[in-house]
């Protein structure tokens, strides 16, 4: 089943939406696999926008996403990393429809909210960055076993 990587940036941890956020996925049917609250060392967050490195924005990008706690997730499911960009809304909060997470809390491009890989490539190599095979534990849903 296709995995993704999504963070709640250090904006959205300061707001207090990691528990609304983490409700649209699970609302919208997608299994959570793997969490932790971290601050990023520079170099993972280096690492992690390397393809901006060349931007003008790049040290600030990277000062913020290192300014104090994420929450870093793998979320899984069908399709989980093209929906969860469509969830997330455009990178822009102002061109952000509203409905999306962006669309809904972000105002200013550089303090989003929310990441989320951007293909199968990015997902591969975010979760291996962030996160030790280990800490991805795969369920099965018991739902129907525990209720009925
Ligand atoms: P992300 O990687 O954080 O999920 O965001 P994204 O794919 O929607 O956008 P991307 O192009 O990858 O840009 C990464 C982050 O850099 C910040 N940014 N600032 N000042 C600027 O013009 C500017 N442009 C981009 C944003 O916070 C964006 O999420
Ligand atoms: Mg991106």
């Amino acid at each position: 089943m296709e995995k993704t990587f999504l963070m709640v940036k250090p904006d959205g941890v300061q707001r207090g939406l990691i528990g609304e956020i983490v409700s649209r996925f699970e609302n919208k049917g997608f299994q959570l696999v793997g969490a932790k609250l971290m601050v990023i060392p520079r170099s993972v967050a280096e690492q992690h926008y390397g393809e901006h490195q060349d931007k003008p924005f790049f040290g600030e990008l990277v000062d913020f996403i290192t300014s104090g706690p994420v929450f870093a997730m793998v979320w899984e499911g069908e399709d989980v990393i093209a929906t969860a960009r469509q969830m997330m809304g455009k990178t822009k909060p102002a061109e952000a429809t509203p409905g999306t997470i962006r669309g809904d809390y972000g105002v200013t491009v550089g303090k989003n909210i929310i990441h989320g890989s951007d293909s199968p490539t990015s997902a591969k190599r975010e979760i291996a960055l962030f996160f030790d095979e280990k800490e991805i534990a795969s369920w099965e849903k018991l739902l129907n076993r525990w209720v009925y």
